[in-house]
């Protein structure tokens, strides 16, 4: 295939979007139409809406199986699994977690009182630096929350090492690594537990879902106490609970996309490829490359802006992108500590987190999955090898009125 190197003209400078539709980060992927509304519809004339029910065993055995390990307990969202797996592993005190990740990793913690201790990253890898958590150890620390970002694995070993020299619960939010594996291992099958997400955006969804699996059959019981307001009977309620029970139509759903998991794959995999070959010898323009010796699920395609090299900033080359239609998202700036209610509740210099603020100011996660086609990608690529290539004139557009026009067609405050 020949790479079509040709500069396009640009939007902020003028020129009509190259796409006259969105183009998201996070487009759901949808599985087959006709099995979907097959189970949809079986959903209703059975009226086995929730509270259990054959989609959802059906579901969580599947995720189970994905998982290597014997247990899943699936949740309405990831955010309430963390939040159910957090209590049943008895986290309180201070848990150690990364501060570049979505703002539910912190959330669910400080929801519960407990209060988050942010962890820079590795440069290479934007997952929790070891090195570093064991620093920020101290005598209420109760556990450490991994985030395998972009569906990149932790230092899974590392953190289990650490977490048993020093009596700790380990949890990973594999939000982003569904059909990820580390050392040959599913991702899944790591630390006390791991939570993964369906929700729309992720490359398999169940329109909202999450699931806790675990290999510890007496943390699994509590998870599905838990989930279902404790009750172990029919009126009998044993433990505090909560309602954090996934829907028969979500699993219905989350069933029928996990059977194209595969094909997903494989479509997120072709646009990563072409991405990497299109994005080839931009100046200042890395693509985050996926470790390629384990699985990986291609769901994030992500840059990394050097703005010295690239003669621009990564927020204003999302913006030459918006004004294209291309919703470029900046997963995840401005990073947790940064956002509230944590900037209010630590003082600035509690943190220190060069890695964190690196990353928060350079990447940019570009539109992939099934709404994106190839010649798509081609066009991105060009767009961003021309914004590259006409950056003076990029730079000084940014006064004019095209240019913070493009700033506020979408949501201006996302780029503030
Ligand atoms: N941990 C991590 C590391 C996570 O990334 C997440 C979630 C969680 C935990 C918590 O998981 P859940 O509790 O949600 O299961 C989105 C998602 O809402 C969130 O689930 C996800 N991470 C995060 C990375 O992205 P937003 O606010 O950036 O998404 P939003 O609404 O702007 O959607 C992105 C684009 O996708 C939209 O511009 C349009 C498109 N879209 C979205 C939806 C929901 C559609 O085309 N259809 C849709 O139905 O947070």
């Amino acid at each position: 295939m020949t790479l079509d190197r040709t500069l396009r003209p640009l939007a902020v400078l003028g020129s009509q979007p190259a796409f006259a539709e969105p183009l998201h980060v996070g487009r759901p992927n949808m599985g087959d139409p006709v099995r979907m509304l097959e189970r949809i519809s079986d959903v209703i004339d059975t009226r086995r809406l929730t509270n259990g029910g054959p989609y959802l065993e059906e579901f969580e055995r599947r995720i189970a199986a994905l998982a290597g390990v014997d247990h899943c307990v699936a949740m309405a969202n990831a955010t309430i699994g963390l939040e159910i797996a957090i209590r049943a592993l008895g986290m309180a005190g201070e848990v150690i977690l990364p501060s570049f990740t979505f703002i539910a990793t912190a959330h669910v913690l400080q929801w519960q009182g407990i209060t988050p201790v942010f962890c820079d990253i590795g440069r290479d890898t934007y997952t929790i630096d070891p090195a570093a958590v064991e620093r920020l150890i101290t005598p209420r620390t109760t556990g450490i929350i991994g985030v395998h970002l972009y569906g990149q694995p932790c230092a899974v070993d590392r953190l289990a090492e650490i977490a048993a020299e020093h009596g700790l619960r380990l949890l990973f939010d594999s939000a982003h690594a569904l059909g990820c594996s580390y050392g040959g291992r599913p991702v899944g099958s790591f630390g006390d537990a791991e939570v993964f997400s369906f929700h729309a955006t992720k490359f398999v969804n169940s329109m909202e879902g999450g699931a806790v699996v675990t290999a510890d059959a007496n943390l699994a019981d509590n998870l599905r106490l838990m989930r279902n307001f404790g009750f172990t009977f029919y009126d009998r309620v044993s433990a505090l609970g909560i309602n954090g029970k996934m829907s028969e139509m979500s699993a219905a759903v989350g069933l029928t996309n996990l059977e194209s998991m595969d094909a997903f794959i494989s479509v997120n995999r072709s646009n990563y490829e072409r991405y990497r070959q299109g994005l080839e010898g931009i100046s200042g323009i890395r693509l985050v490359v996926s470790d390629e010796s384990d699985k990986r699920n291609y769901q994030y395609v992500v840059i990394d802006v050097d703005e010295t090299a690239a003669g621009l900033s990564r927020d204003t080359l999302q913006a030459v992108l918006w004004a294209e239609n291309v919703l470029a998202r900046r997963y995840f700036y401005p990073g947790c500590h940064r956002s509230e209610p944590y900037r209010s509740m630590f003082p600035t210099g509690t943190w220190t987190l060069p890695e964190t603020e690196r990353a928060a100011s350079r990447v940019l996660s570009l539109p992939t999955g099934q709404a994106v086609d190839l010649d798509a990608v081609d066009t991105i690529c060009s767009l961003i090898r021309s914004a590259v290539a006409l950056a003076p004139a990029v730079r000084s557009a940014a006064d004019t009125r095209l240019y913070r026009e493009a700033l506020t067609i979408h949501d201006a405050s996302q780029l503030a």
